[in-house]
């Protein structure tokens, strides 16, 4: 079955593509106005200008452009969210570089494959991690690594004071890279996702018309900027509209729900949801002045799409995305397009195509579960070197097979009903079980493991391993979930370990991990 859709807006072919370009476009008249004001973190309120968005980024960009570096380089970036950081993200959109953003959960092994596999020419890092990122990037061969704090301390602002204010945005072609986003994609290591400035502007103008972007909205962000929801869908989002943004470094749900009286729109990951049902001030007084409340990056479950109903007085609009292909479908935000509909994740965006197929490759007929593949101009370039990787993940007439399961109604509706491609999703974060298991397979005494995702009351779903140890050794889950703690990012590490005599297998000897979910189940007070 594929999605009918609507025809996608044409680009015009005389502009220069590059993404800055059109952000750039949509400021407001008035630069004095202000484009984002800091609701927590050092120094908040601060209030910063459209002017300021401008002239920071240009300094930031004169900075990358008097460093001769080659085109293409890669500008890799683990931080503290702050606006001068999504500066930077700009600066580098805007000198024609690409820009590599880490999660800055990630440990030194982490980063050391990061860094190691895209061979950043630029990294920048905290001040208080500097000391052991810059090594690893020396190490790996980049010339400059550059400390930014969320307090605008560190040697990259400095440096990039000396430099203009004004600058010449690169031109760039559609197809030229804006940004990599590392993920696991369907299988094995981190795949750096390539995604180019028409990829990203493409997705960000149809949402821009489908999500009914007013002029006078305002978006609460409260998502971290280093995966596709928070850098790309939220702030594309506001910037394309030029729209005010207030801006969280982290996530508070009760501060959420008191800044909520001055947004228009909200997007978040179910758990953000889950915890300001939490609140009591969470009522529909508290978001009477909202007109959209997005949902994505995991499922949302119908309880809590049904009890924000009733609580907010709003039906949340759940989309589908994913970092290869940002966004694929929405549930309506309009009336005259349709219900949003809990549970399921909407039609096709307008120029992109959604298809369901059998697992030999057959088309399904409307209503039948398969394996979702998608084509658009929002589907990513390829995986960073890995041509044999991307070419196992598309189909031969070009449709990119998500690893998602799901069905397409007659109307074009989309639901997803689980994954072909063994990935946790937990608070809106990608665990992937194989790298989790490699590394405990590693540790002194172990013989086998199994890491599986359970229902987590606030994250969705919540890591565990299951643990086989060797003939004659003896285990501690408390220790081996402290060791990991110092190996990966903290959301990867099992909240458990349970020490078992062996696995459960199936005739073909694979591990059964539908049995440990079900024996497990309950863990998590889901
Ligand atoms: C934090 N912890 C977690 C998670 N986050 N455990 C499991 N899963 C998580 N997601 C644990 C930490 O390990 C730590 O435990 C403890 O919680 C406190 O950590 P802290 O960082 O203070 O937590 P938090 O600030 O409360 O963070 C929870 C959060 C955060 C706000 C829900 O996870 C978050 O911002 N999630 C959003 C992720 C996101 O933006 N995803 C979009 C991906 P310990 O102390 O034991 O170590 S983009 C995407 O998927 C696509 C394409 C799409 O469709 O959008
Ligand atoms: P990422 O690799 O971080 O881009 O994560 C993409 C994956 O997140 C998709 O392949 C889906 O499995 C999942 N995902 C994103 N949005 C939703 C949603 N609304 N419902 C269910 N799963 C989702």
């Amino acid at each position: 079955m594929t999605a009918k859709t609507a025809q996608a807006p044409a680009a015009n072919a005389n502009l220069n593509a590059n993404l800055f370009a059109a952000l750039r476009a949509a400021f407001p008249a008035d630069l004095d106005a202000t484009a984002i004001e800091t609701a927590d973190g050092p120094g908040a309120p601060a209030f910063y200008t459209w002017r300021d968005l401008d002239r920071a980024t240009a300094r930031i960009a004169n900075l990358l452009d008097s460093m001769d570096l080659p085109a293409g380089s890669r500008v890799a970036v683990q931080t503290d969210k702050s606006v001068e950081a999504l500066m930077l993200y700009l600066a580098v959109l805007r000198a024609g570089f690409v820009y590599l953003p880490l999660n800055n959960a990630y440990q030194a092994g982490e980063i050391e494959y990061f860094v190691g596999n895209a061979e950043p020419a630029v990294v920048v890092c905290t001040p208080k991690n500097f000391p052991w990122i810059s090594k690893i990037a020396f190490k790996a061969g980049t010339r400059n690594v550059f400390a930014l704090g969320d307090d605008r301390s560190g040697s990259l602002l400095q440096r990039a004071a000396h430099h203009g204010d004004e600058h010449n945005v690169a031109v760039r072609g559609p197809d030229d890279l804006a940004a990599i986003l590392y993920t696991s994609g369907t299988t094995g290591r981190s795949k750096g996702a390539m995604l180019s400035h028409g990829n990203l502007l493409s997705n960000a103008q149809t949402l821009k018309a489908y999500w009914d972007w007013q002029p006078g909205d305002v978006l609460l962000h409260a998502l971290p900027i280093f995966h596709v929801h928070g850098l790309f869908v939220a702030s594309h989002g506001a910037l394309l509209n030029g729209s005010k943004m207030i801006w969280f470094g982290k996530y508070d749900p009760k501060a959420t729900i008191a800044r909520l009286r001055e947004a228009t729109v909200f997007m978040g990951v179910p758990t953000l949801y889950v915890r300001m049902l939490a609140e009591a001030a969470l009522d529909t007084a508290a978001c009477a002045h909202t007109r959209l409340f997005i949902s994505g990056s995991a499922p949302l479950l119908k309880e809590t799409f049904d009890e924000w109903t009733q609580r907010s007085g709003h039906v949340i609009l759940e989309r589908y995305g994913m970092s290869e292909t940002v966004m694929l479908t929405s549930n309506p935000c309009r009336a005259a397009d349709g219900a949003r509909v809990g549970g399921t994740v909407g039609y096709a965006l307008p120029g992109v195509g959604v298809r369901v197929q059998g697992d030999q490759g057959q088309a399904l007929p409307a209503g039948e579960i398969g394996g979702i593949e998608v084509r658009g101009p929002n589907v990513f370039q390829g995986y960073w070197r890995m041509p044999e990787k991307t070419a196992e993940e598309f189909t031969a007439d070009g449709w990119f097979k998500t690893g998602d399961v799901g069905r397409i109604e007659a109307d074009g509706r989309v639901t997803i009903v689980g994954r072909s491609k063994d990935l946790i999703i937990s608070g809106g974060y990608n665990v992937y079980p194989a790298e989790i298991e490699g590394l405990i397979n590693e540790m002194p005494g172990v013989a086998e493991s199994a890491v599986v995702g359970l229902p987590h009351r606030d994250f969705g779903e919540g890591v565990i391993a299951v643990v086989v140890p060797k003939a004659g050794a003896t285990l501690d889950g408390a220790q081996m979930v402290a060791a990991l703690k110092t190996r990966i990012a903290n959301f990867k590490v099992p909240k458990q370990v349970f020490i078992v005599p062996d696995l459960p297998r199936n005739a073909m000897g694979k591990v059964q991990k539908n049995l440990l979910r079900e024996q497990h189940k309950g863990l998590f007070g889901a």
